[in-house]
């Protein structure tokens, strides 16, 4: 049995993996990662041009079990940081360089020098940060994620056929809850040489309030910011069907993973691999060690020897 899975052009021998932002700001964090045997992938925090140190505290609550809310406002070293890291060489998983630049600009310039290390497996582009006071989700505005889609592929489409190859374009992509929409974004994505589709980013602008103390509980915002953990994974569940049955690549779920039978649902929505959050904040390292055991138990029980199996055999009724 095993978990071993393609993303796009990147092999894992693991499908489990860190969602950017959790644990995954410094080196010794991406070091972390690389040393855990059932994480397949080391995905950094988005980055920008410049470092940013990100909002007021806190930024971050968590129900110590089910649900989480942050407002991190991108806290990053930089993308010089992420895509200069000496480490790279040294790690056994591949490395994807999460990227969300403060304008269409500044991703271009990024995206441009991250396809310049060849040992850098992809980039994750970010369209979904909720969190910049006066900057709406570039995925909730479709011209802007049009354009933007277009230039990054005008650049990787330059990109010499040998590094094409071996690069992968993903894209991270806030929930929908339209059909209408579902199928727009597909058709800009279907137009496009994205491989993987990260689905979803937290549930932006989000409220969760103490009633004890009668307040919010994180301070940007008033309190507003995005939801993970276990509510939200019925809406990751529908976006990753979605995007698995209208478009042709593969998908990376992401939302509400607290244990196995959550990563199974996912895959059998149609995800190739899944991303962990909430959980991950909550738990630390030894999650992966957790979640990999307890699908394992999942597929032994259901005769399942890879997750090909299941991997988008959803019945309808
Ligand atoms: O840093 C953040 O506030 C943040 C980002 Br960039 C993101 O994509 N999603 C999120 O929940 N928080």
């Amino acid at each position: 049995m095993s978990l071993k899975t393609k993303i796009g052009n990147i092999n894992l021998n693991s499908c489990l993996f860190n969602a950017s932002g959790v644990y995954c700001k410094i080196k010794e964090e991406l070091s972390n990662l690389n040393t855990c045997n059932s994480v397949g992938a080391i995905l950094t925090k988005s980055c920008t041009l410049e470092s940013r140190v990100g909002n007021d505290p806190p930024i971050y609550w968590d129900d110590g079990s089910e649900n989480s809310i942050n407002s991190s406002g991108l806290p990053n070293m930089g993308y010089k940081y992420y895509i200069e890291n000496e480490d790279i060489v040294k790690y056994d998983k591949p490395y994807i360089v999460s990227i969300s630049g403060m304008c269409e600009e500044d991703n271009l310039k990024i995206v441009k020098e991250t396809i310049n290390n060849n040992d850098i497996s992809g980039i994750e582009l970010n369209l979904s940060c909720p969190n910049i006071e006066g900057k709406s989700q570039i995925g909730y505005d479709f011209e802007a994620m049009q354009n933007l889609i277009s230039k990054v592929d005008l650049i990787i489409s330059s990109m010499k056929s040998m590094r094409r190859n071996n690069f992968n374009f993903g894209v991270k992509l806030p929930p929908y809850f339209d059909m209408l929409h579902f199928r727009l974004v597909a058709d800009i994505i279907n137009n496009s040489s994205i491989n993987t589709i990260t689905c979803v980013n937290s549930l932006g602008n989000g409220l969760i309030i103490n009633h004890i103390s009668e307040s919010v509980v994180i301070k940007p915002k008033r309190g507003h910011g995005g939801i993970g953990g276990s509510s939200i994974k019925s809406i990751a569940l529908s976006n990753v069907r979605q995007f698995s049955l209208l478009t042709k690549c593969d998908i990376i779920g992401c939302g509400g993973i607290m244990n196995g039978i959550d990563a199974f649902e996912h895959i059998l929505c149609g995800a190739k691999a899944v991303q962990i959050g909430t959980k991950f904040y909550m738990d630390g390292i030894d999650v992966f060690t957790f979640l990999e055991k307890d699908l394992l138990k999942i597929m032994r029980d259901k005769n399942y020897k890879t997750i090909n199996d299941f991997c988008g055999k959803l019945k309808d009724l």
